[in-house]
């Protein structure tokens, strides 16, 4: 044998161990996975609102990504179709099975107080996420989400900056309010913070009407609002897929999307900054602004859990850092209640480098991203 065949020799027999030694390895983890005994499994039953927005969807991955036999849990997904009754009858059968822990993102805030005491009467902690129920807190455990609010006065304050930057006297600004879901936490805090501005800088809010944070309806009710009132110049849309359906339905009433409202454009802005689409429409003007709504909530609720399951207690509330987008330069950042929060510059590199994160699974230590 020559030099080079003994070298190409030994390379296959590396390459071969490696093989070997990967393949045992993964045959190792299958078999500890299969080892891993079902009464061993901390069960967690999860009412899920539905899957009316791309948010919700990863929303949903995110929490079947860490309760796996794995990690050592048995997940029961719920989805409820964005229908309250279908989540109380959830957290019935979840009482019934005995689970160890009930985990629920409420459609909406009110109506919670029965079911969440027949929970706590059998001793099952209750975690809320995403959205919150307006009931006693004693009958949960804690929560964890966004401040909608916030996230509503962070888009105003924008608003608020380009008008001034661009010279739109407020009195001009005639806005129609695409709202979530009636009764549901992500709306009434962004309602809400549209309302205080208004009211605070003089804009005039011409319509408000429910689009179900769906594209189907945000489309159906941007066009309807458009034909009744032809002053319309913001479209507030409070998520991304009702932006979807105003854009088109601007387009479909032959008129034009974009951030010059003196010469005739109508503004939509937005809430989430999840789907890459969404920010290639901010890049290309056809959403001003997002103010972003984190949906990695998996790994937070998974920590909860863990503390629980070490008697510790974990933070009643617990509220997600979010962050701005928008392609215009002029407005760095936003001030709400003294507190400075940054806009970033979308570029296509930013798009690009959130989908690259996005698709390896690496945007941060979520857990840890709370306040
Ligand atoms: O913004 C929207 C979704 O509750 C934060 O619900 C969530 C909202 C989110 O359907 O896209």
């Amino acid at each position: 044998m020559n030099k080079k065949s003994i070298k190409r020799a030994f390379c296959m027999f590396l390459i071969m161990s490696l093989c070997c030694l990967a393949g045992c390895g993964a045959r190792q983890e299958a078999e500890a996975v299969s080892d891993i005994k079902e009464d061993d499994l901390i069960v967690v039953g999860f009412s899920q609102v539905g899957s009316e927005s791309y948010w919700r969807n990863v929303n949903s991955e995110s929490m079947r990504s860490v309760f796996t036999k794995e990690n050592g849990y048995k997940l029961i997904f719920e989805d409820a179709q964005q229908k309250q009754t279908n989540q109380i009858k959830a957290i019935r059968s979840f009482i019934q099975q005995e689970v160890d822990y009930i985990v629920v993102a409420p459609v909406t805030e009110a109506g919670w107080d029965t079911v969440l005491q027949e929970a706590r009467d059998e001793g099952i902690p209750v975690i809320i996420v995403d959205r919150m129920v307006d009931a006693s807190s004693d009958l949960f455990e804690c929560w964890v989400g966004s401040d909608f609010e916030l996230e509503g006065r962070k888009m105003c304050e924008w608003l608020r900056w380009f008008c001034v930057k661009n010279n739109i006297l407020a009195e001009d600004i005639y806005i129609a309010d695409v709202q979530g879901t009636i009764g549901a936490s992500a709306q009434i805090g962004r309602t809400k913070g549209l309302e205080a501005a208004a009211e605070k800088y003089g804009w005039n809010i011409v319509a408000q009407a429910d689009g179900e944070f769906t594209r189907a309806k945000g489309y159906e009710v941007t066009q309807q609002l458009l034909k009744r009132n032809p002053k319309i110049n913001v479209v507030y849309c409070e998520n991304d897929d009702e932006a979807f359906g105003a854009i088109k339905a601007i387009e479909d009433a032959g008129k034009r999307v974009g951030s010059n409202i003196k010469g005739g454009e109508i503004m939509v802005v937005s809430f989430d900054g999840v789907k890459p689409e969404a920010l290639q429409d901010v890049l290309d003007n056809s959403i001003s602004c997002i103010v972003e709504c984190n949906p990695f909530h998996g790994p937070r609720v998974e920590a909860i859990i863990r503390k629980l399951q070490n008697g510790e207690t974990p933070q009643k509330y617990e509220y997600v850092d979010e962050d701005m987008f928008s392609a215009h330069e002029e407005i760095e950042s936003v001030v709400v209640d003294s507190k400075q929060y940054p806009v970033t510059r979308i570029t296509q590199e930013v798009i690009d480098r959130r989908i690259m994160e996005f698709d390896s699974g690496d945007y941060g230590d979520q857990a840890e991203n709370v306040y």
